[in-house]
């Protein structure tokens, strides 16, 4: 065989593409989705179930048939099983329920191309890793499970059928975010809703309209358009106001936004929103929001210029009575309804971005919001390519909720360790980074290495100065047994700033009223019940604290924790059952709630 000169170039040609287009990543999700031109992909997707990863070298996206009686083919979509998206996996078929690994997802669909039209696929969350094709060819892949991404079909969609496939790996990654460690269930699957968006050749992709900080009165935001005709015409208006602000967008699409109202402001006793009307000259969205100003003064929280307690829970997304990764409009209303019978203000989302109508759904009931990335415990700071990690979850995140007057807060970690290799710079650059996305809010991230010595807790890490609150995460009466009376702890701060206890709490099964009232490991509710009465007697030993949020609404599942009879599966730290039984404890900070 004659050596090819131009035949090894071509090889090579295909090798470099292939390489880069297998690492094509996906698009920053556009934001209000709601809002959109859409199609739902929801409902019953054919599946093949993958536990060993072999799809990959079966490349089973190309569905091959068998063309004659001698041809294998080990895989098939037409005859295997279903799942529903949204939802986890795991829940859904037993031979799933620890699955931590690969399901691939097909689902065909129509289309009638337009001129003039653009068509995305959008995904409001696959975890870990998502793996897009279209019609046998890769669209790209995405990192991350609680974020959106979309891949742009405009010119790989087929008139009339077409066939989507994803592979859906959610496989714990040393250096994913988070890492091997977490304290949850880590539900697989394409849980959130997948749409089909149509735009126009050039439509608006993002935009921020808020109030100025500092400012009551004062809109301050900003308007990009995506596309091949940037320069235009931009309207925003809300009719309740009767306000009609033209501008336009230069070169680069982006236009300030700035104009002065007198508003019903947002604030959890008035959840007011008004619909808003954003349009250039070829695309039109609305949304409802908020005006609300978030600022620190000294020792507090100022919503709207005043001083607010925030009075909290966390919450993660796990659907009630059903121990599954919630997902719909239904498990926000359930969860949140709880919250609010709680008599809170105010609720830390842990420990992920969780679905948009939990944030939509919070803003309409009036509770402040904290929102936060995956970035829990043992991160691999040092990894290549972390920074960049870091950067794109918090960007998602932001992309998403920005326009969300609830979220007062971007909480930026869980619980690092200021003896992680690069941790401190990388949460110093992911913090700077995001307050250039966004300078509206507070930032933060929940700390956990205090010191508790003589009755006395330190909170040392200097990491706060680049913060807005401190928030610490603390288990006195559980993990760290109490020092003396809890009415006469002493706090010390590196950095005086209001303070946030964002956790506190300790477990108990419901029901459980057995073993002596001293023994944290009988579980009983009335040992949980005492850690709440203690807890509120220390909440007046400081004076900057600005709220608190205790662990947690609700029990929920995490494998690891493994007594047999009072845990089997679940941390029991919940004020509720996982069938929302309430707990001793639920009544004493109801009424605490009740009294500030
Ligand atoms: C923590 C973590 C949270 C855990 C909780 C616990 O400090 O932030 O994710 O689940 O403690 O129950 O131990």
């Amino acid at each position: 065989m004659f050596f090819s000169l131009k035949k090894y170039r071509r090889n090579i040609f295909l090798i470099i593409a292939f390489f880069f287009t297998r690492f094509t990543y996906a698009q920053l999700a556009m934001t209000n989705i709601d809002g959109r031109n859409k199609q739902n992909l929801d409902g019953a997707w054919k599946v093949i179930i993958d536990p060993t990863d072999v799809g990959e070298w079966r490349q089973v996206w190309t569905e091959k048939k068998p063309q004659k009686k001698t041809d294998f083919v080990e895989y098939s979509f037409d005859e295997g099983p279903v799942l529903q998206v949204p939802g986890d996996f795991n829940t859904q078929m037993p031979e799933l329920a620890y699955l931590e690994g690969v399901v691939w997802y097909k689902k065909t669909f129509t289309y009638h191309k337009k001129r003039n039209r653009r068509l995305f696929v959008y995904f409001g969350a696959v975890n870990y890793r998502a793996g897009v094709y279209l019609n046998g060819k890769y669209i790209g892949s995405h990192d991350g499970g609680f974020t959106p991404f979309q891949f742009e079909l405009t010119d790989s969609v087929a008139e009339g059928n077409n066939r989507l496939i994803v592979k859906a790996d959610n496989q714990r990654l040393k250096e994913g975010l988070p890492g091997l460690g977490y304290d949850w269930f880590n539900y697989g699957g394409i849980t959130r809703e997948v749409y089909l968006v149509e735009t126009g050749k050039t439509f608006i992709e993002d935009y921020h309209i808020q109030l100025q900080k500092g400012s009551l009165t004062k809109v301050a935001g900003w308007v990009i358009l995506n596309g091949i005709n940037k320069k235009q015409k931009i309207t925003v208006s809300i009719p309740e106001l009767k306000i009609n602000y033209t501008t336009s967008t230069d070169s680069a699409g982006h236009a300030d936004i700035q104009f002065s109202s007198d508003f019903q402001l947002w604030s959890p006793m008035n959840p007011k929103l008004y619909k808003v009307w954003i349009r250039s000259e070829q695309d039109t969205i609305n949304d409802d929001i908020g005006f609300r100003s978030i600022e620190v003064q000294n020792d507090a929280v100022l919503l709207n210029k005043k001083a607010v307690f925030l009075k909290g829970v966390d919450i993660h997304e796990e659907r009630p009575f059903h121990s599954a990764r919630a997902f719909s409009q239904h498990d926000a209303l359930t969860l949140l309804t709880w919250a609010k019978e709680l008599g809170c203000n105010f609720v830390r989302l842990v420990h992920y971005p969780h679905s948009e109508h939990m944030v939509k759904q919070a803003e309409k009931m009036g509770l402040m919001v904290w929102d936060e990335i995956p970035v829990y415990q043992n991160i691999e700071f040092n990894a290549p390519g972390m920074q960049g990690r870091l950067n794109s979850m918090m960007r998602e995140m932001l992309r998403r909720d920005r326009n969300r007057c609830a979220v007062i807060i971007w909480s930026l970690s869980n619980e690092t360790y200021t003896t992680t290799p690069n941790r401190t710079q990388a949460l110093i650059e992911l913090a700077k980074n995001c307050r250039t996305e966004d300078s509206t809010r507070l930032i933060t991230g929940a700390l956990s290495n205090q010191s508790y010595v003589n009755n006395t807790v330190t909170v040392w890490d200097t990491i706060v100065n680049y913060y807005d609150v401190i928030a610490v995460n603390e288990y006195l009466g559980w993990y760290v047994p109490w020092q003396g009376k809890p009415s006469e702890v002493t706090w010390k701060f590196a950095v005086q700033k209001p303070l946030i206890i964002s956790e506190f709490g300790g477990e108990a099964k419901y029901g459980s009223h057995f073993g002596p009232k001293e023994e944290a490991n009988s579980w009983s509710e009335e040992y949980q019940e005492q850690i709440y009465k203690d807890q509120i007697q220390m909440f007046k030993t400081t004076s900057n604290l600005a709220g608190v949020s205790p662990w947690l609404l609700i029990d929920y599942r995490s494998p690891g924790r493994m007594q047999p009879v009072k845990q089997n599966g679940y941390n029991r730290k919940g004020l509720l059952s996982e069938y929302g039984k309430r707990k001793k404890a639920w009544f004493v900070l109801k009424q605490y709630y009740n009294s500030r």
